[in-house]
């Protein structure tokens, strides 16, 4: 059971954070109170920003011996509401924005160790700047922190070639639920010293610490790129075009990102200085990276050669390929940009589903068909990593609804969808996590072998319960604890 913090507690915080590190005014706490997608309002005594692991250490100890909840948050840019804490303010917001150092970063190790705060985007300057990159990139990378993409198990636009975080994440140090550090950042390729409490923490979305600093891996900084935005008839003939360049191009294809015409026509409306890459309407469109290191040749020439093969056997229906960056950045923006025009156009209910990967065409053309005949007035806007078998499945609601919906009947179209994706033996969380937005879901739905053991790894971490609690894990349902 947690505990509201102490008047003696919030004043020995405040001593040893001081200034900068210590807010319980209103008006600083109040933008890290709400959730991205509006969908989450919470509230909290205060908000704690240290700048040393030592000081996270300090914070957590204190907070343990009084039984405090702590929520740890980096960006704010969760989409399963996971950073916001309950609206009862009996937790204090953990900021990590501050411990923003790159401790280091080696061209010759293809390593850089960064602190939890760190921004995604000030990484891949950084990486670029010695030579290398770090390859994984999403739509948030301007907020999202390096400690939220380790504790999300992030994915991206580039999960094809180089995996989620989980591949990219060599070391970590983080302070434990007792307040003490785990340092284990050293970037060891072999390590059986046991349990894996590196990758126990990737995707922990905060219920088992707090993630101090990361050791993250470089590749090869891009030597030449090709972007490239196709229309075509529907998501198979898309997976058709995969399939065609894994032959033709290879592991040069970094990016398989698919669009809607309803993802894309929200984005021209919403969002300024955003235009057509193709004339003429085409029910679906992809778009394509594909990447070259240094001393290789652009992939250019084979990615045009096998986009013209597809136009002449019909997977594809028309493209083109991007002329400069400018042009390569402004598909990018369309691409990167559809949450934001999605958020802009109103309420919608949220999923991050995957299938097996042959699957997934299949499945959004039968899902989509059953939400819409389901839920009339509905629309369903499925789009994103179709390479990985994970789309965002977003079911827009009817005409003239208000954000009540998304949480009304909302629930119900998630619900439904879910209960799809399930049958289909898919995932209802591909990669944004559970947070609070699905925690009922997983409950209704996970397997309880695996709901088990992780209840049992987060009592041996946390017995206090004192991490983010109420994301991730969900309790044992009353009947079944009295049993
Ligand atoms: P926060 O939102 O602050 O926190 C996320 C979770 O991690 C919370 O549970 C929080 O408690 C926990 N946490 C944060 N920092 C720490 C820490 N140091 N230690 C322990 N726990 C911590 N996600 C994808 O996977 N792929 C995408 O393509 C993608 N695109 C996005 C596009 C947009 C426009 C937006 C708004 C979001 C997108 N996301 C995507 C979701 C989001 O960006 C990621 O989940 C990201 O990893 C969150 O980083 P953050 O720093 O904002 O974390
Ligand atoms: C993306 O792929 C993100 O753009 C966000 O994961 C998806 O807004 C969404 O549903
Ligand atoms: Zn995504």
């Amino acid at each position: 059971m947690s505990n509201p913090p102490s008047q003696s507690l919030l004043t020995e915080l405040k001593d040893r954070l001081g200034l900068k590190g210590f807010t319980a005014d209103p008006s600083d706490l109040a933008p890290w109170l709400q959730d991205w997608r509006g969908r989450y309002q919470g509230a909290a005594a205060a908000m704690l920003s240290p700048a040393t692991t030592q000081q996270v250490s300090d914070i957590v100890r204190l907070c343990a011996a009084e039984g405090v909840p702590l929520v740890p948050q980096g960006g704010n840019t969760s989409m399963a509401g996971g950073a916001t804490p309950s609206e009862a303010g009996d937790a204090l917001l953990l900021s990590t924005r501050r411990m923003n150092r790159l401790r280091s970063i080696s061209a010759e190790a293809n390593v850089a160790v960064a602190e939890a705060g760190v921004i995604l985007a000030d990484l891949h300057e950084a990486a670029a700047a010695v030579g290398r990159r770090f390859p994984l990139s999403l739509g948030a990378k301007g907020s999202a922190t390096i400690g939220g993409l380790v504790s999300t198990n992030a994915g991206g636009t580039q999960v094809l070639r180089f995996g989620t975080m989980r591949a990219l994440v060599e070391g970590i140090e983080a302070v434990l639920p007792d307040g003490s550090i785990f340092d284990s950042l050293a970037p060891l390729k072999k390590d059986n010293r046991g349990y894996d409490l590196r990758q126990l923490l990737i995707g922990a979305e905060g219920t088992l610490g707090i993630v101090t600093a990361a050791s993250l891996k470089l590749v090869p900084a891009v030597g030449s790129r090709s972007v490239a935005w196709c229309g075509l008839e529907s998501p198979d003939k898309a997976l058709a075009l995969l399939r065609l360049l894994d032959n033709a191009v290879g592991d040069a294809v970094e990016s398989f990102e698919l669009v809607p015409r309803q993802a894309l026509d929200l984005v021209l409306r919403h969002v300024a200085g955003t235009r057509a890459p193709l004339g003429g309407s085409h029910g679906w469109h992809v778009l394509i990276e594909a990447v070259a290191p240094m001393v290789a040749p652009s992939p250019e020439k084979e990615l045009g050669r096998a986009l013209g093969a597809a136009l002449e056997i019909g997977v594809i229906e028309d493209a083109i390929i991007a002329q400069n960056e400018a042009q390569a950045e402004a598909l990018w923006r369309i691409r990167d940009s559809i949450s934001e025009a999605e958020k802009k156009d109103g309420p919608a209910a949220k999923h991050d589903v995957s299938v097996e990967v042959s699957a997934m065409p299949a499945f959004m053309i039968e899902a989509t068909a059953a939400v819409e005949q389901r839920f009339p007035g509905t629309r369903v806007i499925a789009f994103g990593h179709l390479g990985d078998g994970n789309v965002h499945f977003n079911v827009r609601a009817p005409e003239g609804a208000d954000q009540a919906w998304a949480v009304g009947e909302g629930s119900a179209v998630t619900a439904f969808v879910h209960d799809l994706v399930t049958a289909a033996g898919g995932s209802i969380s591909a990669e944004h996590g559970i947070g609070q937005m699905r925690l009922a879901e997983l409950a209704r739905l996970g397997d309880p072998t695996r709901l088990a053991a992780m209840r049992a790894i987060k009592k041996a971490l946390d017995p206090k319960g004192i991490m983010n609690p109420g994301k991730l894990v969900p309790p044992i349902a009353r009947a079944q604890a009295s049993l």
